[in-house]
């Protein structure tokens, strides 16, 4: 067994963790305030995610950036940066850069990160062996969820069932996969596709739902596949079909004939948990393929640039 898949199954418990983090956690935007969440690769979709989220509920403009792209011409009056390691080069450069007050979200307590930021979130039980991020990521947002005021418990629900049931499809026949979200979904959407460059140098991509048929759709075929996180456009499901690609949707008993009589009878899953089997497709593809999952192609566990 893999270190990525230890971290894959623990998810549920630490979402658990992460909402009891939250309750006494400083430094997390408040109510109206103007904030920017930032990150590098995982860390910028989990960001994409929570700024969709936080919008949607109205607290507060929330925009996120890759650390690299923050337009330091703008005001706000928070910088939130989600960074597992906390020695990302380009998370610390704007952490030294800004006069803005700063909290870090951070996976290793003794990281620059963590002394660099205004206020820091400490979330050490969620750190990781493997080079490929999963339970951090996700665990810094279910920790922002739960600061936005929502009880965990249906999502961790969730999380146990998909740490354990069967994928949707079958990992080995499958040539190329695109991902899709809706609003706070886009972030998840894009989370999965690198989840399956990185851990399987498989191709993936990943659009908001809408603008796929923008282009995009040319790609489908028959052996590749349309995974939709959150509500689906609609059309899609059938538009997709056409094409002789699966489509594959938590609400959708024909693309998860696995999950079919668990969703017929209670709501659809929460898409972050849904983001758990795309997790678990990635590292089932790189162990069809002979690969290892902790250890992907040209990639280290933090980005630090001389
Ligand atoms: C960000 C990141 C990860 C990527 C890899 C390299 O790390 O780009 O998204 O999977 O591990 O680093 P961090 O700032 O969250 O530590």
């Amino acid at each position: 067994m893999s270190y990525v898949d230890e971290e894959i199954a623990s998810q549920p418990d630490c979402w658990r963790r992460a909402e009891t983090v939250a309750a006494g956690a400083a430094g997390l935007p408040s109510r109206g305030e103007r904030v920017a969440v930032v990150g590098c690769g995982t860390s910028w979709f989990m960001a994409m995610s929570y700024a969709g989220l936080r919008e949607r509920l109205g607290v507060g403009e929330t925009d996120a950036f890759q650390a690299s792209e923050f337009p330091t011409s703008r005001r706000y009056d928070r910088i939130v940066a989600i960074t597992r390691s906390g020695t990302t080069t380009e998370v610390l450069d704007l952490l030294r850069s800004v006069d803005t007050p700063t909290t870090a979200i951070v996976g290793d307590p003794n990281a620059p990160a963590a002394e660099l930021a205004t206020d820091s979130v400490l979330l050490p039980f969620a750190d990781e062996r493997s080079v490929v991020q999963t339970r951090f990521a996700t665990s810094a947002l279910a920790l922002l969820r739960a600061h936005l005021g929502e009880d965990l418990d249906p999502l961790a629900s969730d999380a146990e069932v998909t740490v354990r049931a069967p994928l949707p499809i079958d990992p080995a026949r499958v040539e190329q996969v695109t991902f899709l979200g809706r609003g706070w979904t886009v972030g998840l959407a894009q989370e999965a596709a690198l989840k399956c460059r990185e851990a399987a140098g498989f191709w993936a991509e990943a659009y908001p739902a809408m603008d796929y048929r923008h282009g995009p759709i040319s790609i489908a075929a028959p052996g590749r596949v349309v995974w939709a996180f959150g509500a689906v456009p609609e059309g899609l499901a059938e538009d997709v079909e056409a094409t002789g690609a699966a489509f594959v949707h938590s609400r959708s008993s024909g693309g998860y004939a696995v999950l079919g009589n668990w969703a017929a009878g209670r709501q659809p899953l929460d898409p972050m948990a849904d983001l758990i089997l795309a997790q678990r497709f990635a590292v089932a593809i790189a162990t069809s393929r002979g690969l290892d999952p902790d250890a992907p192609r040209h990639l280290t566990r933090s980005v630090v640039l001389t």
